[in-house]
C-alpha cells in the first residue's frame, strides 16, 4: 500500500472544501454587488422604486420584504435569487 495515499485524499478533500467555500465567498460578493447596483441612494436599502429597474425583483418585492417595511435590506434580499 502506498503510505501517502491518506495524506494526498485528506490534501484533496481540503482542497475540495476550500474551493467551494471560494464559490460561496465569490456568490456572496455578486450579490452583495448586485444590490449596491440597485441601491441607487446608497442608503442600504432597495425601495420599490429601486427595484422597478428589474422586473423579476419587483414582481418578488413583497414577498422578499419579510419585515414589510417596503424596503429590501441585504439579508431579505440575500434570501431571494436574482441575478
Ligand atoms: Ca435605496
Ligand atoms: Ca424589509
Amino acid at each position: 500500500m502506498n503510505k501517502q495515499f491518506p495524506v494526498i485524499a485528506a490534501m484533496a478533500l481540503l482542497t475540495m472544501f476550500v474551493s467551494q467555500a471560494a464559490g460561496a465567498a465569490a456568490d456572496l460578493d455578486k450579490s452583495i454587488e448586485t444590490f449596491k447596483k440597485l441601491d441607487v441612494n446608497n442608503n442600504g436599502f432597495i425601495s420599490l422604486k429601486e427595484a422597478e429597474v428589474n422586473p423579476d425583483l419587483e414582481d418578488a418585492f413583497v414577498d422578499a420584504d419579510v419585515n414589510e417595511d417596503g424596503q429590501l435590506s441585504l439579508a431579505e434580499f440575500e434570501k431571494m435569487n436574482i441575478e
